[in-house]
């Protein structure tokens, strides 16, 4: 059987990935357009976790589905861990992703220390009777300059994952959906749904 899932976001990238993810396991994720829903959520300075709750349980007004939300973002060591969970505003302030890229590697000119990383929280809303999360992480480098620009999502150009030796949006889907902070959170909500008969693959 099936198990069906809401997903609490308005970002398109976010919900390619969780569903190609999440399919396998014979999950259906349906997006707030699905629902005809939409949602503007007002997000606070907290922690990603708070930030994941906020969402779910905007959606939680609308629907018993069970409901996954996702906070992310992507903290720059050299920059105070900036922008981290203002990764969506400093986008949004800036003009678009290419803009915000394209700060970045300015503020990080002539800076040897070009660590980075990307975090997810999911929350996972409507399971049990409190909010259950899930946070997955990859550590990586910011790139000298914004590699294959018009691929990916967010910050993906400029996210170097120093193994593979190429940026987020030079990888494949599929070997981003591997490695990811969001495949890694998710890695984790599978568990907790398998562990628990909610699923069997
Ligand atoms: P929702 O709140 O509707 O989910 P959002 O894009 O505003 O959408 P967040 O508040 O979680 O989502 O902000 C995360 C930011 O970090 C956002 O600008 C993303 O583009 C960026 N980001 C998160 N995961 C990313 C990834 O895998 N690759 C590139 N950028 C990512």
């Amino acid at each position: 059987m099936n198990y069906e899932i809401i997903l609490a976001t308005n970002n398109k990238g976010k919900v390619k990935e969780v569903r190609d993810v999440l399919a396998p396991h014979g999950i259906i994720v349906y997006g707030l357009s699905d629902l005809n829903l939409d949602i503007d959520f007002i997000e606070g300075d907290g922690s990603y976790l708070e930030n994941a709750a906020i969402k779910a349980k905007e959606v939680s007004k609308y629907t018993s589905y069970p409901i996954l939300a996702d906070d992310s973002g992507l903290e720059i060591e050299a920059l105070d861990n900036r922008p981290g969970v203002h990764s969506s505003r400093y986008m949004k302030e800036c003009g678009s992703n290419i803009k915000a890229m394209e700060q970045i590697l300015s503020d990080l000119e002539g800076s040897k220390n070009r660590k980075a990383k990307f975090i997810c929280t999911m929350c996972l809303y409507n399971v049990e009777d409190k909010p259950l999360y899930f946070t997955g992480e990859i550590e990586g480098e910011i790139a000298g300059e914004i590699h294959n620009g018009e691929n990916g999502f967010g910050y993906d150009p400029i996210f170097l994952v120093k193994e593979k030796g190429m940026t987020f949006s030079e990888l494949s889907e599929e070997e981003k959906n591997k490695i990811s902070h969001r495949a890694r959170a998710l890695t984790k909500v599978l568990t907790y749904l398998r562990i628990n008969g909610l699923i069997s693959k």
